[in-house]
């Protein structure tokens, strides 16, 4: 309808307004102006820091005006809504990517410099913010981006975590890793909006009456009240006003103390449970693939899922809707288990508060939800102990067990119904937060071809035979060609737009465009260009290598990456010992055969679950081997090797355009998708990898030419397990190379004492993710790469066919994937 002006003259309030579209506001005067009020400095006191504070603070003064603008569209369409429930999101820094997508990145950059200061040296004072731990986080990140960009209203939910995942820090001595906490808060956040009315009171521990005979309503009180916070995050899509939000929580004691507490002179108490509310959302999880079943996780779980419906309830009653109609106009996306106890607080709420009966409110439910499975690991899977859910959600206890008495009228024997159900049997007793999401979900995808026929497959069979096909389906992965061409590699997507000959902003949104670089593939000038960038590239991170680490790096060698959490599966080791053998190899030739051959550079970065021995140990190797390898006259201008410490988006953005192969080389079936490898070939990087995961997706898209495919297939790793633990062959006689290179490790030339035995125990004994079994022909892949990088005119054609063959891998065709055939959701234009 027609707004009302609450106050006062309608004129006056038309041109007090600002609105960016037609008008964009003085720049320079707005900086300055932030660098008065809101920093409340002098001019001549501003150092690089405080010009980004002032820079920043002017941006979101556009992005505000647009999130209003774009949220009161919303409302006023009140059309279907999609929400996307995410524990992690892995935002990286904003400024740039603002900027990028306002199209004021020329405008800022210009002011700045008349102010005295280098866009470059500004956009990196800017800390991340790490609110995830890896894939799955940053896959929030860009449907997030991808979202707004389509006008799509899909807002983001998650935990304002006041430490995201910490600070990676080697050590000296030893080259072990160490955490430190990351306070990304320390200084004011620019980019989020304080919400101090939004607020919602979440109940925990207390008990739960039921009433009202056959109705299954409860009523659910006492226990601890903890106030949920918003802070809103605004989402600019790239090239539309249209700005979406991520609602971020945070707890804070209901007040400020436990006044009974306070009142009964137990001081120290009520400080006690204001701390323990405080402490909810202080810190992220800083494990991904693996459930520890810790309370003050599912606390986090229940107190996001709950503030969060809460809202989305609040927000559909202005509409004036029938409650009925609730999932005609929502749509909630659970980005892995973690947010699947919305499924159960949604059924308290519309059985116990909106009074509907348990039919009704289940087919609500099931028709609201949707549900992503981000692996097949089996220790990802989440379980709760059923006293503690007990403890903490007596309430939500309860409907699980309802909901578990409903099924038992699934048909099929008792195994069966043992597979399916809820609860699993033991002590204590677990519930299964997976088969609970499948249950509770009107469909459920997997990342990629091959792992959502794995999920059917392996993981709900059962359930697969119960529903039907139709309740299981496939998304495969995207990333945002935004940040992850325009903006880490600007001198590419400028020598894309001047070859494609059309505006950057058509296909930049329309990422298929890429194919019409395949008709300049054999022009030498387009090719001595793609070759320069790739080169000035490579440059950026060889200085920043060396500022970082204080070693120099030769740009022409070919630089070899992996990036990524540290984790067995993904098979850093396999990497490591594969450098150790060419190591190994060059050291055992001539001096004059070692001219022969191909330079290169290996980088290694990512981090490791502080408790994870394994993966710790895998990073030691890598750095103490990086050490050797880097000190020795006789390789070293061969053969080069760093680990990169405190890996992050920032250092992904100079990484990833600068390679000339990256690796993905998990054991085939166990990477769900990956999504760098998509970054790194849009990139024009070549992939090295298992037949896994989307690499599978890439390879058919770019060409089986273009791509490094090594190693043992899906179908046949469970046999080559069972042969592992039944007839077992010594690694002598599987693979004498790798015989070899365990046995230097062992000889104690990087680190003696025996310290890497347990790692180097893992692949001698048991061997779970094959090591011995693809060692061989991964070497023989890597000795492909060098043939092919020798004639560098057909490589760099292989890296434009790699990068013109990318559209599909668009985060953008992801979301209408999912806005099309799982949330039914249209955008909103204006
Ligand atoms: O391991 C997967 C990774 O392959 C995938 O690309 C990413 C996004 O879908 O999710 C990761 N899964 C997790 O982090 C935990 O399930």
């Amino acid at each position: 309808g027609q707004e009302k002006w609450p106050k006062g003259d309608e004129k006056t309030w038309k041109t007090a307004m600002r609105d960016i579209t037609s008008e964009t506001p003085d720049i320079t005067k707005s900086i300055v102006h932030h660098v008065q009020t809101s920093l409340a400095r002098a001019p001549y006191n501003i150092d690089d820091f405080g010009a980004y504070q002032a820079a920043a603070l002017s941006v979101r003064d556009n992005l505000i005006v647009n999130w209003n603008t774009t949220q009161i569209e919303y409302s006023r369409k009140s059309q279907k809504r999609a929400y996307y429930l995410s524990l992690e999101f892995l935002m990286g820094r904003t400024l740039s990517n603002a900027l990028l997508n306002l199209g004021l990145l020329d405008q800022y950059s210009s002011s700045l410099s008349s102010l005295g200061f280098g866009i470059e040296d500004i956009l990196v004072q800017e800390r991340d913010a790490a609110l995830g731990n890896g894939g799955l986080g940053r896959l929030a990140a860009c449907y997030l981006d991808s979202s707004a960009t389509q006008e799509l209203p899909v807002w983001g939910y998650g935990l304002r975590y006041k430490y995201g995942i910490f600070q990676q820090l080697i050590k000296a001595d030893d080259g072990s890793q160490l955490e430190a906490p990351d306070p990304w808060l320390e200084h004011q956040n620019p980019w989020e909006l304080p919400r101090l009315d939004v607020t919602y009171e979440v109940r925990f521990y207390g008990s739960a009456q039921r009433w009202g005979e056959g109705t299954g309503r409860a009523t659910w009180s006492g226990g601890q009240e903890v106030l949920a916070i918003a802070y809103d995050v605004m989402i600019p899509g790239y090239g539309t006003r249209s700005t979406n939000n991520l609602r971020l929580w945070e707890s804070k004691p209901k007040r400020g103390f436990d006044l009974q507490s306070f009142n009964a002179g137990n001081y120290e108490r009520a400080v006690e449970s204001s701390n323990s509310a405080a402490a909810i959302t202080s810190v992220l999880y800083p494990n991904d693939h693996t459930s520890f079943g810790k309370e003050l996780r599912l606390k986090q779980q229940y107190f996001w899922t709950a503030a969060s419906l809460a809202d989305m309830l609040r927000r559909f009653k202005n509409l004036e809707k029938p409650i009925s109609e609730f999932a005609e106009y929502n749509a909630i996306q659970l980005n892995d288990t973690h947010p699947t106890l919305a499924i159960v607080e949604l059924m308290r709420i519309l059985v116990d508060e909106e009074e509907l009966s348990w039919d009704s409110a289940w087919t609500i439910v099931t028709n609201t939800f949707f549900f992503t499975n981000h692996t097949v690991l089996p220790e990802a899977l989440e379980k709760w102990s059923v006293p503690l859910m007990e403890h903490l959600l007596p309430r939500h206890m309860q409907i699980i067990f309802d909901i578990v008495t409903v099924e038992k009228r699934f048909p099929g024997d008792r195994d069966r119904l043992a597979r399916l159900s809820l609860i699993e049997e033991g002590f204590p007793k677990q519930v299964r937060m997976a088969n609970l999401a499948v249950v509770g979900s009107r469909k459920v995808n997997g990342v990629a071809e091959l792992h959502s026929n794995l999920v059917q497959k392996n993981l709900f069979p059962d359930f697969v035979e119960f529903y039907g096909l139709s309740k299981f389906g496939n998304v495969t992965n995207g990333i945002t060609p935004r940040r992850w061409l325009d903006q880490c590699n600007p001198s590419l997507s400028a020598l894309i737009t001047d070859t494609l000959k059309i505006d950057r902003n058509v296909w930049l949104k329309d990422l298929y465009k890429l194919k019409g670089l395949l008709a300049h593939v054999d022009d030498p000038q387009f090719q001595a260009r793609w070759a320069a960038v790739k080169h000035q590239n490579k440059e950026r991170l060889a200085l920043f290598v060396e500022r970082q680490l204080g070693i120099k790096v030769d740009a022409h060698a070919l630089f070899d990456v992996q990036i990524k959490r540290l984790h067995e599966y993904k098979r850093q080791t396999l990497n490591i010992l594969g450098v150790i053998h060419r190591y190994l190899l060059i050291k055992s030739l001539t001096p004059e055969e070692r001219k022969k051959v191909v330079k290169k550079v290996v980088f290694f970065a990512g981090k490791a679950a502080p408790g994870y021995y394994i993966a710790k140990l895998t990073i030691r190797l890598i750095v103490n081997v990086a050490r050797v390898i880097n000190a020795d006259p006789d390789t070293n201008q061969y053969l080069s090797l760093f680990f990169l410490p405190d890996y992050s988006v920032s250092v992904a953005e100079i990484l990833i355009p600068a390679s000339d192969i990256s690796q993905h080389i998990s054991t085939a079936g166990t990477e769900a998708s990956g999504t760098s490898n998509m970054k790194f070939c849009l990139n024009g990087g070549l992939l090295v990898g298992t037949v896994d995961g989307a690499n599978i997706e890439i390879a058919e898209e770019v060409g089986d030419d273009n791509v490094f495919f090594f190693g043992n297939l899906t179908p046949d790793v469970e046999d080559l397990r069972y042969r592992h633990t039944y007839h077992p062959i010594p690694v002598e006689q599987k693979s004498p190379a790798l015989a070899h290179v365990l046995n230097t490790v062992s000889s104690g030339i990087f680190g003696s004492d025996g310290v890497y035995e347990p790692l180097l125990n893992t692949i001698r004994e048991g061997d779970f993710y094959l090591l011995t079994d693809d060692f061989d022909s991964y070497i023989r892949a890597l000795e492909m790469v060098d043939e092919a990088y020798a004639d560098r005119t057909e490589w760099v054609k292989k890296s434009i066919r790699t990068t013109a063959k990318m559209g599909k891998f668009s985060s953008d065709r992801a979301i209408q994937d999912y806005a099309q055939e799982y949330w039914n959701i249209e955008s909103v234009k204006f």
